[in-house]
């Protein structure tokens, strides 16, 4: 696999595609970065943008990872010392599903983000953005039902990150997407440049294949589950024996979560997966690319439940060392 091929796979989109080329000429010793909200603990949406940052590092990058504590604070999160606390479990949590400890760097937004500097630029880059455009960036993002002065600043302090961390490549979940064109938008008035951007896919609910995965509704994954937990979710999941689940569903896209958290979570991390069958069914199936699962499922070569008995498995694999992290932390408190 080239290195622009391993910088975008299962990316959604990078933008622009000429300067994402442009990286992958050379990732050595580039940096990436990526924000989260600390939340201590880490849900399946977060594994997802944990894994690009794993491909990111395979190809030589270097990450920084933002606990992004004063966004936390704007967005109605808690107080400062709990979303600290919070943050640091998060920090172990990231490190045990894998992220390479040598090249990531955790930083918290509060220690640049009350610098005289900062708040300058922040105040500049409020006079070049409209109410409106700060509002609309924070769609996806913000809590709660009204809009609060906090969450208009919030999206252009995320802008200014991307300066301050001098970052060659964003990196986000798509919910990130106007943000991050806001900062392309409007860096330039400051005298920055448009930061370059990779933006992950969202996930269908596990339990519809309804609109995307969130911790806040519908059926999701944490790294809090116990294996049983793992293996009912994932038992109950949508999964239609086809792609094609439902054609008269008219409108409704709904996709299949269980075959996406094959592509997005488990492909990436593994070289084969195998589906263990009786012999009376056919024996084990191994697989070494997700197209061929996904064949074998729409073909019906593979029943649905015997995917979703791998899946539990090898999800659970991927959460059990952060899942660990999260009791210590827990018993120490
Ligand atoms: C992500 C968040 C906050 C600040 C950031 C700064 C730079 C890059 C990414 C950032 C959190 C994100 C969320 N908006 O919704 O969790």
């Amino acid at each position: 696999m080239d290195a622009y091929e391993r910088i975008t796979r299962n990316a959604t989109e990078v933008v622009t595609e000429s300067e994402g080329r442009e990286l992958a000429e050379d990732p050595e010793g580039k940096r990436a970065y990526v924000g989260y909200e600390p939340s201590g603990v880490l849900h399946i949406g977060h594994m997802l943008t944990a894994t690009k940052l794993i491909d990111l590092q395979e190809a030589g990058f270097e990450v920084t990872v933002l606990l992004a504590d004063v966004h936390a604070y704007l967005n109605d999160k808690g107080t400062f010392e709990e979303i600290r606390e919070t943050a640091e479990r998060m920090k172990a949590q990231f490190l045990a599903y894998g992220l390479d400890e040598e090249r990531t760097e955790f930083v918290y937004g509060s220690e640049f983000q009350f610098d005289r500097e900062y708040v300058l630029d922040l105040h500049a880059l409020e006079l070049e953005t409209t109410l409106s455009r700060a509002e609309r960036a924070m769609a996806e993002i913000k809590s709660g039902d009204s809009v609060r002065v906090s969450q208009a600043v919030y999206p252009l302090m995320q802008a200014l990150d991307i300066v301050y961390l001098d970052v060659d490549l964003a990196v986000g979940g798509m919910e990130q997407r106007k943000v991050h064109m806001l900062a392309r938008d409007t860096l330039p008035g400051i005298g920055e440049a448009s930061p370059t951007c990779l933006h992950t896919p969202l996930i269908a609910d596990l339990d519809t294949g309804v609109g995307k995965m969130s911790a806040s509704e519908g059926v999701s994954i944490s790294m809090e589950d116990s294996t049983a937990d793992i293996e009912r979710k994932v038992n109950d999941a949508f999964c239609p024996p086809t792609r094609d689940p439902d054609p008269d569903d008219e409108g409704r896209e709904r996709e299949n979560p269980v075959l996406q958290i094959f592509e997005y979570h488990v492909f990436p991390r593994y070289d084969t997966v195998v589906v263990e069958r009786p012999d009376e069914y056919g024996g084990d199936l191994t697989y070494t690319d997700y197209e061929s699962l996904a064949a074998d499922l729409d073909a019906g070569a593979l029943h649905p439940a015997d995917a979703k008995g791998a899946l539990a498995t090898y999800l659970d694999e991927l959460i059990a060392p952060g899942r660990a992290k999260l009791r210590d932390a827990i018993s120490d408190a």
